[in-house]
């Protein structure tokens, strides 16, 4: 009831942090693209295989000064996978420790970014090819407000040579997707699910043109010809957005959803890297790429730790949107004052400082668990576990409890889901 929200506002507002005045603003009225780059962690960013660049596209926007790269960011999905990672970035909350959020709490009421960015007069569509049922998306959605969902019906599936075990390859799924996101009113806010670099990496051995890597670990070698698949894909279609004419107008954001490459393969994983991968390590890969392209503010390589929890405050920020009255958990990952603590949906906690896994503290700059004796860093780790566990609690509470029911932001007109459907007219 509302007793409840109080306890989580209060939470919320204590946890607000202010944004980055160089920042704020710098997008306002442009479009919103969002790109989920399937299973994609940070180590492949800047690595090369046999002397060539795994993800050519995405490095050149490292170095990009319209672009800005998260290099210590972290995914924070749970068994929802791709869902949750929607889930986390749209509504800035976590996803649940069991389950999939889509799927057991499509009902509930939300404020997600679909439906605050109506209020400034956004068009919102998901484009995605992929039937509209699969993670009760088509569900979900709704709650969220999303005025348009192109699912697979609305691409040409009938080319098996362009099929894979979750629909369509990356290649005719964003070639298909212009002349829709074309029909968009602008300003429109419109996310794309891309899905070639989906477990278990196949069937890319000719569009890739890319070899595989050569450990005794089939997955984790072919995840460098899909990763460098879809590279090759985001670029085409960052360059088809120019040729439109819809670039410079637009902020994208490109995410990785969630780990490509579980701890089954570690043994893999520690010939790639050259190190041995134990769970301090396999922690740290879980960091995944962030990049934002074309927001007008600063770019460069920012290191701050943060996760996908912090992106609705940064681009809401960036478009001139205030967050305050917001039930959300994120901070701005531009914003001076914000505190960096990573909490994951398994118990774990990173900090800019630490590390603590499966309940062992270790210092991030040597990668080993703290000195016996170490009060300093103990107290540190139990203090960020700790406030890891409340922010995860809480927002747990607003999912289990539906309390959004309950609150109304400022100027904010709810979303009734009964107003959207989506059917295609023509299939
Ligand atoms: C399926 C695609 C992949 O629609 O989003 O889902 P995942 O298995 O990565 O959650
Ligand atoms: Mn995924």
């Amino acid at each position: 009831d509302s007793n409840e929200v109080s306890e989580v506002e209060n939470f919320v507002k204590a946890n607000k942090v202010a944004p980055n005045p160089e920042a704020f603003g710098k997008a306002e009225g442009k479009n919103v693209i969002y790109i989920s780059m399937e299973s994609l962690q940070s180590f492949m960013i800047g690595r090369e295989l046999n002397g060539e660049e795994v993800t050519p596209f995405l490095n050149s926007l490292v170095e990009d000064q319209n672009a800005m790269y998260f290099d210590n960011f972290f995914h924070q999905t749970g068994q929802g996978k791709t869902s949750d990672a929607e889930f986390i970035l749209e509504n800035s909350l976590y996803p649940l420790p069991q389950g999939a959020v889509f799927m057991t709490h499509a009902n509930n009421t939300y404020q997600s970014a679909p439906a605050l960015l109506k209020d400034k007069g956004y068009t919102s569509a998901t484009f995605h090819g992929n039937y509209k049922t699969f993670w009760n998306r088509s569900e979900m959605y709704r709650s969220m407000g999303y005025d348009k969902f192109f699912d697979a019906t609305y691409y040409d599936m009938n080319n098996p040579e362009e099929q894979l075990p979750y629909g369509l390859k990356d290649g005719p799924f964003f070639k298909e997707s212009m002349p829709m996101l074309e029909s968009l009113k602008q300003p429109f806010y419109a996310k794309f699910i891309s899905l070639s670099n989906h477990f278990p990496f196949d069937r890319h051995e000719e569009d890739a043109n890319f070899d595989t890597a050569d450990t005794h670990d089939g997955v984790v070698n072919r995840y460098f010809q899909t990763a460098h698949y879809m590279d090759k894909q985001l670029e085409n279609f960052v360059n088809d957005l120019k040729e439109k004419g819809l670039y410079d107008n637009t902020m994208i954001v490109l995410y990785g959803d969630h780990y490509g490459i579980s701890d089954n393969h570690n043994k893999a994983m520690s010939e790639i890297l050259g190190k041995e991968v134990g769970p301090y390590e396999s922690a740290q890969l879980q960091r995944v790429p962030l990049f934002i392209l074309n927001s007008g503010a600063k770019g460069g390589v920012n290191h701050t730790y943060g996760g996908q929890i912090d992106i609705r405050p940064t681009v809401m920020h960036l478009l001139g949107v205030d967050t305050k009255d917001y039930l959300s958990f994120g901070q701005d990952l531009l914003s001076k004052e914000r505190k960096q603590i990573v909490p994951f949906r398994n118990g774990d906690v990173i900090s800019d400082k630490y590390s603590n896994i499966k309940g062992v503290c270790y210092d991030n700059e040597t990668g080993k668990p703290v000195e016996e004796g170490n009060e300093e860093a103990k107290k540190a780790c139990e203090a960020m576990s700790k406030d890891a566990q409340k922010r995860l609690e809480l927002s747990d509470k607003v999912i289990y409890e539906d309390l959004l029911r309950f609150y109304e932001p400022e100027g904010y007109t709810p979303i009734d889901r009964k107003d959207y459907q989506y059917v295609n007219p023509n299939p």
